[in-house]
């Protein structure tokens, strides 16, 4: 039987276990990327391993998220990064580079390559044909080190691309579509992989769009295969060389996927799932209203797509841009890791060349790299969108992570990014739609929500097309080499006084004592654990930015979690924290596992956990339990003392364990669902104790 592109690349990189559904593989990396706010971590945790150079064949040190520098925080990250990066061995990429995902994809992206990143859109790098996942800035430290990625071997879901987009329909309404079949729910341990005629018509910056926003699917990992487009990417970018054809068999079998869904509450997807979905089965719902709902691919007919997008305040709320005609639009920015290449931007130039932005908009526009923002200025089209009325944004994640451009008070604002979770834009109660380039450039210029192809028809606008550059501009002037290891024997690392040394983990106790500081409900992402905007400046100093855990739930004038969680650990219990479904979704920050870590807190108990978290959570030696019958979170309330006899023997090997609710004096058992060696790792405290003691 023929293997899936997945497998393929897979195979070649197994270091340990067996290429099976489900269960634990060790994978050789062969490059990192890292990003200030989470790479200062990262590399602070490497030093702390004793590791002096990088392993890999190439590890990449970004600096684009913490830019604003309010205060020394920033520019001391940003040093520090420097100067160890380049010591140990990585490249480094200064500020004014660009955003880590697209600079990577076009300078150091491969073809058949392992790319582990502390970042959780690095399966950007999926566009050309890497196996390209998101991890936790310990994960990504040992794999700088040299150590193997273990990970679930995935299932792998097949999405046949047919056809080809008709104009001002583009490759972000391809995985807004998917989104809204998939949802950011129940697709843990899956890789997406892109097959079909349809492929053909993609550029790899298309691509690229596809397999970024992969990540708001909760998925490993999302793969296009390498073909002409890919070599055509490769040459424009002066690496031709670098270029291998790679692609499934052609009778490759692609996984069923399975999943429970709400036969009432997820009725819309259900439908979806149908529409577009092949061989599809739906089973009768149980007491409690769950179906069984199972198909075997995703087939996507491009022609058939129609502009898409993504209403607040999750990635999978998707709304046809049609349906939305006439809505009043105050903000629009275009950039993020999502849609910022030269394409993206070029075809907004063009449409805007001799045209003024609405007076009702604001409009701003952020290059994915300097590559992007030098081309736009040398060809012109800077100045198309300077006289069209656009805030030029320097080329960074910027507005993408809350950091400045946050919208007014109930002002609609469209971005081309992945993300628009409730308060990401650093307003409260921000109404925040995701969209492709085609539809913000149309709103920018109507000042409202305005499908992109009546442009054609209404104002006679034909939709630019903007063929790949034979040759990209070529200057690697702001990418740092690393030192030599002679000269970096004897360089100094510029270590700011806000670069604290992160805390390692303690073991679990025999029998957890604990109290529950905090209850949620349903897709708490990462932002909500650990906010970005504003506080994103202390990722270096964990004892400060963990006063801010939790911090949207935090009630004026009442204790915060901090606060709570700190007087837990006074009074000698563990903190837990009770979650719903796909607790943890969004970045891979390991802040949200190590702020917690510090306050005390010892579980989390939630009914499902998404993957990149729940590996933060292990590695920080929290313990993440998930109700084995969903029904007991109902029974579960803030405050409740909960108590777990024999857990610390518990996490060896036993697949449940039971709670105790001492607060309201009943038991429930709870699944402890563990791959073996993150049993080993929770045993030893944390990831660094484990990797200090020699454990691989
Ligand atoms: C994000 O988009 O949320 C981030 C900021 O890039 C994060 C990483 C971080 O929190 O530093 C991510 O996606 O992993
Ligand atoms: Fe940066 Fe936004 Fe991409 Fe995260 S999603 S890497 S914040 S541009």
């Amino acid at each position: 039987m023929g293997e899936t592109l997945t497998y393929k690349i897979l195979r070649e990189h197994l270091v340990e276990g067996d290429l099976k559904a489900g269960s634990e593989i060790g994978i050789r990396i062969d490059q990192t990327l890292t990003q200030d706010a989470t790479g200062t971590t990262a590399f602070l945790l490497l030093e702390a391993m004793g590791i002096p150079r990088v392993r890999t064949e190439v590890s990449v040190s970004y600096v684009d998220h913490n830019m604003s520098q309010f205060g020394p925080e920033n520019h001391n990250d940003h040093l520090y990064l420097q100067s160890i990066a380049t010591k140990f061995g990585a490249y480094h990429s200064r500020p004014g580079n660009g955003i880590c995902h697209q600079v990577h994809l076009e300078r150091f992206g491969r073809p058949g390559r392992t790319l582990l990143g502390s970042d959780s859109h690095t399966p950007t790098g999926g566009g050309i044909g890497m196996i390209a996942i998101g991890a936790g800035g310990l994960d990504v430290a040992v794999a700088m080190g040299g150590g193997a990625f273990y990970t679930t071997c995935p299932r792998v879901l097949g999405v046949e691309l047919r056809g080809k987009l008709r104009p001002w329909v583009a490759a972000k309404d391809i995985i807004l579509r998917l989104l809204s079949v998939l949802t950011t729910r129940g697709n843990v341990g899956c890789v997406v992989e892109y097959f079909g005629p349809g492929v053909r018509s993609l550029p790899v910056p298309a691509r690229a769009t596809c397999t970024n926003m992969g990540a708001e699917l909760g998925v490993t990992t999302s793969i296009f295969p390498s073909d002409a487009k890919t070599r055509e990417f490769l040459v424009a970018q002066g690496r031709g060389g670098q270029f291998a054809a790679l692609a499934a068999d052609d009778d490759a079998k692609y996984d069923r996927i399975v999943k429970k869904l709400h036969a009432e509450n997820d009725a819309a997807v259900i439908a979806n799932i149908r529409r577009w979905c092949a061989d599809v089965t739906v089973g009768a719902p149980d007491s409690a209203g769950m179906a069984e709902v199972s198909f075997g691919r995703i087939v996507i007919d491009l022609d058939k797509l129609e502009p898409l997008a993504a209403a607040p305040s999750s990635p999978d709320q998707i709304v046809p841009v049609a349906a939305q005609k006439g809505m009043k639009v105050d903000q629009v920015l275009i950039g993020s890791c999502t849609n910022s290449s030269y394409q993206d931007l070029m075809l907004c130039a063009r449409v805007l060349k001799g045209r003024h932005v609405h007076p009702g908009v604001e409009l701003g526009i952020a290059p994915g790299s300097r590559q992007v923002l030098a081309m736009l200025a040398e060809n012109g089209a800077l100045a198309d969108f300077v006289r069209a009325g656009a805030r030029i944004i320097e080329s960074a994640c910027g507005p993408c992570i809350g950091q400045g451009f946050s919208p007014a008070d109930g002002a609609v604002t469209l971005r081309t990014f992945n993300r628009n979770f409730a308060g990401r834009t650093g307003t409260k109660g921000d109404r925040c739609y995701l969209v492709s380039p085609e539809t913000a450039v149309a709103a920018a210029l109507t000042g409202q929500f305005t499908d992109p192809r009546r442009l054609t028809k209404k104002f006679g606008i034909a939709c630019p097309r903007v063929a790949m550059p034979k040759k990209f501009l070529l200057d690697d002037e702001m990418l740092q080499p690393p030192l030599p290891p002679k000269k970096a024997l004897g360089a100094e690392i510029v270590r700011g006084a806000t670069i604290v040394k992160p805390p390692s983990g303690e073991k679990l106790p025999a029998t957890l004592r604990g109290r529950v500081i905090l209850k949620v409900g349903d897709k708490i992402t990462t932002d909500h654990i650990m906010p970005a905007g504003t506080f994103l400046k202390h990722r270096s100093n964990v004892p400060v930015y963990a006063k801010y855990v939790f911090h949207c739930f935090n009630e004026e004038g009442a204790p915060t979690f901090a606060e709570r969680a700190l007087a837990v650990k006074a009074a000698g219990q563990a903190g837990v924290i009770v979650a719903g479904d796909s607790y943890g979704q969004g970045s891979s920050r390991e802040h949200a596992a190590l702020c917690p870590m510090y306050l005390g807190v010892r579980a989390v108990l939630a009914r499902t956990i998404e993957r990149i978290h729940q590996a933060n959570l292990v590695n920080f030696a929290i313990c993440p339990l998930t109700f084995a019958d969903p029904a007991d979170y109902a029974r579960v309330d803030a405050d409740d003392e909960l108590l777990v006899e024999g857990l610390g023997a518990a996490i060896s090997s036993a697949e449940t364990v039971v709670v105790r609710d001492v607060t309201k004096g009943f038991e429930f058992p709870c699944r402890l669902q563990l791959a073996p060696r993150q049993r080993k790792i929770l045993a030893a405290g944390g990831l660094l104790n484990y990797t200090r003691d020699g454990g691989r």
